[in-house]
């Protein structure tokens, strides 16, 4: 009898060596093998034997009617404003079930970080595989288009390739004078709402609902401030997630129907302020055993702009600014964290409909699926909440990325970047990145999930501007740097270094002239490219 192993070279030899499908076998039975038949340490091993096995069938023709193996399909979740506060990643207090269980068949990135800590600009990294820094596309108000008119999305590489893409739900951030790109896209982006209450005893749009709705900056900020959170005792369906989810669902159950391969995202609002969730999920919590912040002030000797009070968080009615109030009183620290975790709750159960219905459509077997978070978030740690700044918990984000006949969990510490992602998937499916106008930073990992010993990055890379100045950071396994450079040519850079032996909030900037981490760190940021400077507000918005 065949040992798996050498059926699975058979069955791979009788594969054309040209074709996507082919390639997209291959990467299968190397997932089968490395996680289901063979031992991690063989994995190497195999992987070099299927290779040889591949440049024997490149010699001899395929046999007539083979049957092909069908492309894959990409099923991408996106997740405003999630850090990994989920059990898959050992949060104590997180109920997230549907994600969970995921999780226990799929890759868990522990170690994934946004390129920037904020939804349009980490959308735009995640989508174009480009940095920030690379485009200089830092702030809402831009169209990349304008920049990049030839770019070519993530999506939109699939489409090009034959794939049917479609956007559901929030994938680029719509608002705030950005909109979607309808080229990415077979048919049109399927939009809902972010900021929303099922409270309808007020008329009045609210500053935020306006702001997500394109209203202009002017106009939108005369308005009132909208509640941070509201717990009423509603249907899933009452809020946008409730409704993509379901939209969601039903958009599977056609795609079962279709003979084309699909590349579907679907975008999530919460755990995104405000807080507005259904009552049952923040039933789900005791506040009284959620976990506070035990470090309420900036780190010592952090530099002051690196910081932030107030921001998003202040634009919600009843939320006091810095000067009323730093940090916070506990009770409304208890409510917003509890808030957040609610929101986490709910997101989870939309997405575990979503994850039964791809079950039970038997599109499973046949689809990659990722769980993706735009950016970190702080929720009173350093007294700092949101995001917008270079720290860690606003830069770590959750990654999740299950491939059909992986059989066995896998964590890794691996570090890796969001603009990794567009390269990654593309050549999990065969149809590697071509020749792109947008600069593409990404590097894929792909070898790393078929050899578990090759290397991702050294250090991953983001930024962000604050306070007329560019924060750019590297962050390698152990430390962080931060180089603030002033927009204003030949100003002086100022430098944080962080630590993260003894855990993930920053506690001492310990900077110093000499300090080897600095040593290291610096030369590597020296070797990335100059920041492109920011680009100038679109001018073909409205
Ligand atoms: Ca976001």
């Amino acid at each position: 009898m065949e040992s798996p192993k050498q059926c699975m070279i058979v069955k791979q030899k009788k594969l054309n060596s040209g074709n996507i499908a082919g390639k997209a076998f291959l990467l299968l039975v190397a997932f089968g093998a490395m996680f289901g038949i063979v031992s991690e340490t063989s994995a190497a091993v195999f992987h070099r034997k299927l290779l040889k096995a591949e440049k024997m069938k490149q010699v001899s023709n395929p046999p007539p009617n083979e049957v092909k193996k069908k492309p894959y399909n990409v099923l991408f979740i996106l997740v405003d404003d999630l850090r990994p506060a989920l059990g898959a990643y050992g949060d104590p207090v997180a109920q997230s079930p549907a994600i969970d269980a995921f999780a226990e068949n799929a890759y868990v990135f522990e170690r994934a970080y946004t390129n920037q800590a904020v939804c349009v600009a980490s959308r735009y990294n995640l989508l174009l595989g480009a940095r920030s820094t690379s485009t200089g596309l830092y702030d809402f108000g831009r169209a990349f288009r304008e920049f990049y008119p030839q770019a070519t999305t993530m999506p939109e590489h699939f489409k090009n390739k034959g794939y049917y893409t479609a956007a559901i739900g929030k994938v680029f951030h719509v608002g705030h004078n950005t909109y979607n790109d309808e080229q990415s896209w077979t048919v049109p982006h399927d939009h809902d709402l972010v900021v929303e209450y099922a409270d309808k005893s007020k008329k009045e749009e609210t500053r935020e609902e306006a702001l997500f709705g394109n209203v202009p900056w002017g106009e939108a900020n005369k308005l009132a401030k909208g509640a941070a959170w509201e717990c009423l005792d509603v249907s899933d369906e009452t809020y946008a997630d409730g409704r993509v989810a379901k939209r969601t669902v039903a958009r599977l159950a056609q795609l079962k129907e279709h003979n084309q391969p699909f590349f579907l995202a679907v975008g999530f609002a919460r755990p995104h302020l405000p807080f507005s969730v259904p009552k049952k999920y923040w039933d789900q919590y005791n506040p009284a055993q959620l976990p506070m912040p035990n470090q309420q002030s900036n780190p010592k000797g952090s530099l002051p702009y690196a910081n932030k009070r107030d921001g998003e968080i202040v634009q919600y009615q009843g939320i006091p600014t810095a000067v009323e109030s730093d940090p916070f009183p506990d009770s409304l620290t208890r409510k917003l964290i509890h808030g957040y975790y609610a929101g986490v709750s709910y997101v989870d159960a939309q997405i575990g409909k979503v994850l039964a219905q791809l079950k039970e459509t038997g599109l499973d077997k046949n689809t990659i699926v990722v769980l993706w978070g735009d950016h970190g978030y702080l929720l009173g740690e350093m007294g700092m909440w949101t995001k917008h700044v270079n720290h860690e918990l606003a830069n770590r984000i959750p990654l999740i990325i299950h491939v059909p006949g992986q059989a066995t969990p896998k964590k890794t510490k691996k570090l890796v970047e969001t603009v990794d992602i567009y390269p990654t998937m593309a050549e999990l499916c065969g149809i590697p990145v071509d020749v792109t106008q947008q600069p593409m930073d990404g590097k894929s990992f792909v070898p790393f999930m078929m050899n578990n010993k090759a290397k991702t990055r050294d250090y991953v890379y983001h930024c962000f501007p604050r306070d007329g100045k560019l924060g750019r950071a590297i962050r390698d396994e152990r430390y962080r740097l931060i180089a603030w450079q002033p927009f204003q040519k030949g100003a002086p850079v100022a430098y944080e270094l962080y630590d993260y032996e003894e855990g993930l909030v920053e506690t001492k900037n310990i900077w110093k002239p000499g300090h080897p981490a600095f040593l290291k760190l610096k030369a590597a940021l020296d070797r990335e490219p100059p920041p492109v400077p920011f680009r100038p507000e679109s001018k073909a918005l409205k």
